[in-house]
């Protein structure tokens, strides 16, 4: 009789639009209800990495409760309090930067919910405040835009180049080890950073950054190393009214692979993409299904990726779906 009364305060209550009911209501059938904080929708990446999760949330009949943070942390921290609260079954989130979860983590162990980290990591002394890391090897993104670009110089026949770089968010994972991967790679090798800005992976900001190092460095630039294909897409018309060609006077290297962006590649404005892919979704589902039947799981999970460049026949590749 309780549970009658109760199921049809919960109906009322959904009716009337009072509570954020859809997850929990799937959730009685679901096998398992996740808690998702995305760190926003700042570009074609970030927007295929939300679809991906919700598509395969329902194949893999998952309840999530997907929750936008709009690029700030303090509104992922609130998310993931309300997933505790909701007694969800794991937590997951991509961290916008790399410091400051210690204490909301902790929360989540002592309600004992497991917490996934989701494409970016964190830094933290405690080891066990989160089970298991899904996401690309950045380091190693950074190393193969390196590793295209010692080849481009090889075949230029230049002795030294000068690149100019725009990162991604500061203090996010990818920003931080993509600059390193890519720095530890070219060292000695006559290549030199005249600078790096953040263009906090925003397409406007991209743009911005341009115009400040054309402005700054004009004729100086041989490369362009953006962290993500929003900011390659926004540097490229401001490289085009100061008169140069993208992809013949300068050396344009991007990070993602999105569908435009290898449109672009094809065109021949942009030199190299490292992939990059958002696709996680399905080995989220298979994870966190694993850690609620008590199976033992990987603590870090890192998605194969390539690099394609116009060195390659880009002919035949399958639409991106980001
Ligand atoms: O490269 C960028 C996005 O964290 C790997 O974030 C991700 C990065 C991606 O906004 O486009």
């Amino acid at each position: 009789m309780r549970t009658r009364l109760a199921i049809v305060i919960l109906f009322a209550l959904c009716a009337l639009g009072l509570c954020g009911c859809e997850a929990r209501q799937q959730g009685a059938e679901a096998s398992l209800v996740l808690g998702f904080s995305q760190l926003g929708s700042e570009s074609s990446f970030r927007i295929g990495n939300t679809r991906d999760i919700e598509d395969k949330a329902k194949q893999y009949g998952v309840s999530l409760m997907m929750d936008d943070a709009n690029q700030k942390q303090e509104n992922q921290i609130q998310a993931i309090r309300r997933f505790i609260a909701y007694r969800v079954d794991v937590i997951a989130f991509s961290p916008i930067v790399e410091e400051g979860w210690d204490n909301v983590l902790t929360e989540a162990r002592q309600a004992g919910i497991p917490v996934i980290l989701v494409d970016r990591t964190i830094q933290t002394e405690d080891h066990d405040l989160y089970v298991s890391q899904i996401g690309a090897d950045f380091y190693q993104e950074g190393v193969m835009a390196a590793e295209y670009l010692l080849k481009k110089k090889a075949d230029m026949g230049q002795d030294t180049l000068n690149i100019v770089e725009i990162t991604g968010t500061e203090n996010s994972t990818p920003m931080k080890r993509r600059h390193e991967g890519f720095m530890d790679t070219i060292a000695g090798q006559g290549l030199r950073v005249l600078e790096s800005v953040s263009g906090d992976f925003l397409r406007s900001r991209g743009a911005e950054c341009m115009r400040y190092l054309l402005g700054k460095y004009g004729d100086e630039i041989d490369v362009v190393f953006s962290h993500n294909d929003e900011m390659t897409v926004g540097a490229l018309p401001e490289i085009e009214q100061a008169g140069y060609r993208p992809g013949q006077d300068m050396v344009i290297i991007s990070i993602d692979g999105g569908q435009e962006a290898i449109d672009i590649l094809k065109e021949g404005r942009i030199n190299c993409i490292v992939e990059c892919t958002p696709m996680l979704g399905s080995i989220l589902m298979e994870t966190a299904l694993a850690l609620k039947d008590g199976k033992a799981i990987d603590r870090e999970i890192h998605p194969a990726e390539r690099a394609f460049s116009d060195y390659d026949d880009l002919s035949n590749l399958p639409p991106r779906g980001y």
